[in-house]
């Protein structure tokens, strides 16, 4: 099933004109009512105006990331404030957020472009959507929702966690689709297996994982123990949350709404645009959005675009699953975090070194985790446990509250890690992401 047969499908010169249209609005609005953006659309000496096909795109500035968090809360709104129906943030909880103000019609958009994804992944009315991404300022949580309740689906807004009754639920209710990261979809699995419940016994047919990287093997072994089909859906804070893109029946590259969000793919280290099937940052421009619209998003997730018609009918461009980012941005369970956050929490322990390593690995229950060694000062290393055991217990504190993740702190003699000549290897990352 294709849920908006007449965009979907459309002959992609058809679409290029709608999208030139809704850029040219969208340069206009952006120069007349962010002024951050009339900054910069004066400094790089271009106009509205100056658009005249999809290519001139080119000519516009880019966004980054610094620049939304220097322009926290409502520094890039071009709406008034009371327009505002809804906010999310990035799922990072330290430093600035990101954020996403949305209007009632920013939410219809949402809703709109998660439809099309669920109904690609195979959902419909009549299915039983089991909802465990996470609810709240998240937006995996009521993005699903959304699309859930406009394909006319039962969704059950169960969010992450308590896996018992994740369990429970899914067998009780009868869910037909299931909606988290991968990495807690193996979990489910195990769990399961634990308990002795055998997820053929469970009626849920398919899924839509993403919001963190996963591999072809991770399907295969999801598709295995959970006895679904595992579609890829792609999408973030900064555009709109889940909803970007999604995978179809043919599990070869994701469909991107790209009448609601422009994709081009850039040279990182130049900004020059590249051809399609060459690698390279995904850069996103949300064409009708109101409240919060971005131009030229540097996302810095890598992949590259194909067109064509696809096997399902689609004529949507795809993007290849992502294949690692620009930056050094770790993912550790749905958590955005650098390692500069974890960084700057050990350097304002009095007793520490400024010698560290992050190890993170998939453990036996395929979720994330996260070792940090941490090297302690000649004068506070102790053999004693119940001294060092303060120490421990403080950093993983601070970790949990101002980054939200759970990690194992190894404390270690002064001189043990490591050093490195040239750059120095901050993290070790086992999971072959
Ligand atoms: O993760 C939105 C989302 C929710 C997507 C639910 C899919 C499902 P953020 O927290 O802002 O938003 O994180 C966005 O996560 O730039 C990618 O690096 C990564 N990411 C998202 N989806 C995928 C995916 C949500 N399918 C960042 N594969 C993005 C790999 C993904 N990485």
């Amino acid at each position: 099933m294709i849920w908006n047969e007449k965009i979907e499908t459309m002959p992609q010169s058809d679409l290029e004109k709608m999208q030139v249209e809704n850029l040219s609005k969208l340069a206009e609005t952006l120069y007349k009512k962010v002024d951050f953006y009339k900054k910069k659309f004066d400094e790089a000496g271009v106009k509205p105006s100056d658009i005249q096909s999809i290519k001139d795109i080119a000519k516009l500035p880019f966004t980054t990331k610094d620049e939304l968090r220097l322009t926290y809360p409502y520094g890039l709104l071009a709406v008034d404030e009371t327009e505002i129906v809804e906010i999310h943030q990035s799922s990072g909880t330290t430093g600035t957020p990101v954020v996403d103000a949305y209007t009632q019609k920013d939410i219809d958009i949402w809703s709109e472009g998660m439809a099309r994804c669920l109904t690609m992944a195979g959902a419909g009315k009549g299915d039983v959507i089991q909802n465990a991404y996470g609810y709240g300022l998240f937006t995996g949580g009521l993005g699903v929702h959304y699309g859930a309740r406009a394909i006319g689906a039962n969704v059950i807004p169960i969010s992450g966690g308590n896996t018992d009754r994740q369990l429970k639920v899914m067998k009780d209710f009868g869910a037909t689709f299931l909606t988290c990261t991968p990495s807690y979809s193996l979990y489910i699995a195990e769990f399961a297996a634990e308990q002795g419940i055998s997820m053929k016994d469970m009626k849920v047919k398919a899924g839509a994982f993403g919001a963190e990287p996963w591999t072809e093997e991770m399907r295969r072994e999801m598709e295995a123990h959970l006895h679904l089909d595992a579609y890829d859906i792609y999408g973030l804070t900064e555009i709109i949350g889940p909803g970007v893109a999604n995978e179809c029946e043919c599990k070869d590259g994701l469909h991107v709404n790209e009448d609601l969000f422009y994709p081009e793919i850039i040279n990182p280290e130049t900004g020059e645009v590249l051809p399609d099937g060459q690698k390279g940052e995904l850069v996103f421009t949300t064409l009708t959005k109101e409240g919060t619209p971005i131009l030229r998003y540097r996302t810095r997730d890598i992949t590259y675009l194909t067109r064509g018609t696809c096997s399902c009918g689609r004529t949507s461009v795809k993007m290849h699953r992502l294949m690692g980012r620009t930056d050094d941005m770790l993912i550790i369970r749905g958590v955005n975090v650098f390692p500069t956050q974890i960084e700057e929490i050990l350097v304002q322990m009095e007793e520490t070194q400024p010698h560290y390593q992050i190890v993170v690995d998939r453990g036996q229950k395929h979720l994330d985790e996260v070792e940090v060694w941490v090297e302690v000062k000649d004068e506070f290393f102790s053999d004693e446990t119940r001294k060092m055991e303060g120490l421990r217990s403080r950093i993983k504190d601070e970790m949990k509250h101002k980054l939200g993740i759970s990690a194992v702190i190894k404390l270690m003699e002064p001189k043990s890690i490591e050093r490195s000549i040239g750059k120095a290897k901050r993290v070790v990352d086992k999971r072959n992401l």
